[in-house]
């Protein structure tokens, strides 16, 4: 394999662990995404803006962004029309992804409710009870696989176009649901949003950048009040709710001496029988029998996320770290499920003894082996599946063995219910730290890496000046594992916090950076601000929030991004969307929004200053809420990063 990396390997990552492998990738010539990226630059112009169309044969068309060129596509759309469509696409996809990730843990949980499935179960028994009232779902004295069954008939319902409304709605602030209303932004029905918005952007349809954007918003709350949230509640119900928990992060969480499974993705369903079969005691004998000390799981990208909340599961790394990964030589298996898996995996995986094993019949990979993932025998397709990277040990070449990081200490597991007990059962400390100062308010710090952005240092950097500044910091997805392995996510990090943030977290025992779960547990995020929001009676975009994506690269992300602002809550990215071909887009996604949904995006590569942004951004909320506030235009850059590092 070529390899075109430059000798400076270190600045594409902060990590240390990452930072070894790449200088094995570099010794032995193996391909990773910097390399490809390099080989791609520099990147088309036209599609960076989101200039380009492909929507018809009777393209491809460009608009030139100079004036000079052409400024229609051969249909007659101009930049505006071409840069919403395309925006709108984008959503449509990554809700799509979010959403039928839930639809496919829904139909796990009614094939259960049904008794049809192996190793599955209804753990938290409470939580369907309340999921059940919300859906108008009678509870009293009935049999539980009743309920759920029930529950299950009436979410479906939620992806069709027939109630008009979403189940989950009735936790969105008044005013918020009154605003969507008169909008004409309220998520109808989940699958219905993601066809319209498809059938909206084909040729001839939708023409009006605006009319296009506000149903971005609608196929967006679909996904975050709908698809996504489904996903996180009924996981809960049947793996349990999240309870902190400690673990451990980096490449350091291999085990030289075990066989090493990984599990990548984001879907639960299949990784979490994967967990019960690991502890089969055939399975453990047949691992020592092959010289193995024992079989360790660890975690990549969201389906790790999702093991390390609930099961304490051992986090191998990010999304950059899924080729890396392999390149410790200590890697038997990797199971992946679905999003965000490299197609190159199974490349990297030539070069060692790993196997990579899909397991979703919509997601293959040409080089892996597939082992079809069916519910009704999920504990024997575990068995399989954990049998056959046993079995692979025997091809490990123990002087290829390269671990390079001893793993950090991580504490995760923050669902709203634990953080509601922690605060003795109620918003109400939260809400008083906040009044008084104490906490200045919180922030979502978000999403994926690019390799476009030094892996990790947008999350690490921007949520240690948050916290520093007395801001609570909710993390999901690949920015947790960011956190995590940067050592801020213990509740001795508390020491990193300023003195407000710093005394709450102590005395609570808790990190200042408080790990919320995979992306799709952005919507605890939302929970979380409804309920703050109706705790004061006041609407979401006047609470001191944000929200921050500082390394995204996915259409999921740009998902999340629009519900999250639709929902009322500034959020800046940190990589430059595909929309600045069109002025009035830019205009209205970070200007004119504000006045429509009280919220609106911003764009800042630099973290320390979208810390600055995001600090201005509280204290204006704060100051309007009448919270003692500092004074939005003293927050400045004080000194270089370097300098404070
Ligand atoms: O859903 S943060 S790179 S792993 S898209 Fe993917 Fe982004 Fe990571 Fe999880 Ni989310
Ligand atoms: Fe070109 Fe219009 Fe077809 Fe897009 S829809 S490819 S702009 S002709």
């Amino acid at each position: 394999m070529s390899t075109i990396l430059s000798s400076k390997t270190e600045i594409k990552t902060i990590s240390k662990d990452a930072q070894a492998m790449l200088r094995r990738a570099r010794e032995e010539g193996i391909e990773t995404v910097w390399d490809r990226l390099a080989a791609q630059e520099p990147q088309c112009g036209y599609c960076a803006m989101g200039l380009s169309c492909r929507n018809c044969a009777m393209g491809p068309c460009r608009v030139d962004p100079f004036g000079e060129g052409p400024q229609k596509g051969v249909c007659g759309a101009n930049a505006d029309t071409i840069v919403a469509r395309n925006l709108g696409r984008s959503i449509a996809a990554g809700a799509s992804a979010h959403s039928d990730h839930g639809r496919d843990i829904l139909e796990v949980f009614e094939q259960t409710a049904r008794g049809t499935t192996t190793g599955y179960h209804i753990t938290d028994e409470a939580k369907l009870k309340a999921l059940a009232k919300e859906y108008d779902v009678s509870v009293d004295s009935r049999p539980v696989a009743d309920v759920a069954r029930d529950l299950a008939d009436a979410m479906l319902e939620d992806f069709g176009t027939r109630k008009g409304r979403l189940g989950f709605l009735g936790r969105v602030p008044p005013k918020r649901a009154e605003l969507w209303k008169k909008l004409g932004v309220t998520p109808r029905g989940i699958d219905r949003e993601n066809v319209e918005m498809l059938h909206r952007t084909h040729m001839g349809v939708d023409n009006d950048y605006v009319n296009i954007l506000l149903h971005g918003l609608r196929t967006s709350l679909s996904d975050g009040w709908g698809g996504s949230m489904i996903a996180t509640e009924l996981s809960d119900v049947m793996f349990g709710t999240p309870k902190p928990i400690m673990s451990q992060v980096n490449l350091g969480v291999l085990k030289a001496d075990h066989v090493n499974i990984a599990l990548h993705g984001h879907n639960p369903l299949l990784s979490d029988v994967i967990v019960q079969a690991a502890s089969d005691p055939e399975l453990v004998k047949l691992a020592k029998k092959k010289g193995a000390a024992g079989i360790n799981l660890v975690g990549l990208c969201c389906t790790g996320n999702e093991l390390l909340m609930r099961k304490g599961v051992p986090m191998a790394g990010n999304h950059l770290i899924q080729e890396l990964v392999i390149m410790t030589g200590a890697l038997e298996a990797m199971v992946v499920d679905y999003q965000c898996i490299m197609p190159s995996v199974t490349d990297v995986a030539k070069c060692f003894h790993t196997q990579v094993i899909s397991t979703a019949d919509k997601a293959k990979f040409p080089g892996a082996t597939h082992m079809s993932f069916d519910p009704h025998r999920g504990l024997e397709i575990a068995k399989d599946i954990v049998r056959k990277a046993v079995e692979a040990f025997s091809n490990r070449v123990p002087d290829r063995v390269r671990i390079p990081v001893e793993p950090v200490p991580m504490m995760a597991g923050f669902s709203v219910e634990s953080i509601l007990a922690a605060l003795g059962g109620t918003p109400e400390p939260l809400v008083n730290a906040i009044k008084e100062g104490k906490i200045r308010g919180a922030v979502g710090v978000v999403g994926c890496n690019n390799p476009k952005i030094p892996q990790d240092e947008g999350h690490v950097t921007l949520t240690r000046r948050l916290i520093e500044n007395d801001i609570l910091v909710l993390v999901t997805g690949c920015a947790a594992v960011a956190n995590g392995k940067a050592g801020q996510m213990v509740p001795e990090a508390a020491e990193m916090a300023g003195p407000g943030l710093k005394g709450v977290a102590k005395a609570l025992g808790i990190p200042p950076v408080l790990h919320l779960g995979s992306c799709v547990d952005n919507t605890r995020i939302l929970v979380l601000a409804a309920a703050l929001a109706n705790y004061l009676g006041v609407d979401i975009d006047q609470l001191p929030l944000a929200g921050a994506a500082p390394e995204w690269y996915s259409e999921k992300a740009v998902a999340i991004g629009t519900y999250v602002v639709a929902s009322g809550i500034y959020t800046v990215l940190g990589v430059q969307p595909p929309i600045f071909g069109s002025k009035n887009v830019v205009n209205l996604l970070a200007d004119g929004l504000e006045g429509v949904v009280g919220a609106k995006f911003a764009v800042e590569p630099d973290p320390e200053k979208a810390a600055i942004l995001i600090r201005r951004h509280i204290e204006a909320k704060r100051k309007a809420l009448g919270l003692p506030a500092i004074e939005p235009e003293k927050i400045q850059l004080e000194e270089p990063a370097a300098a404070r590092a």
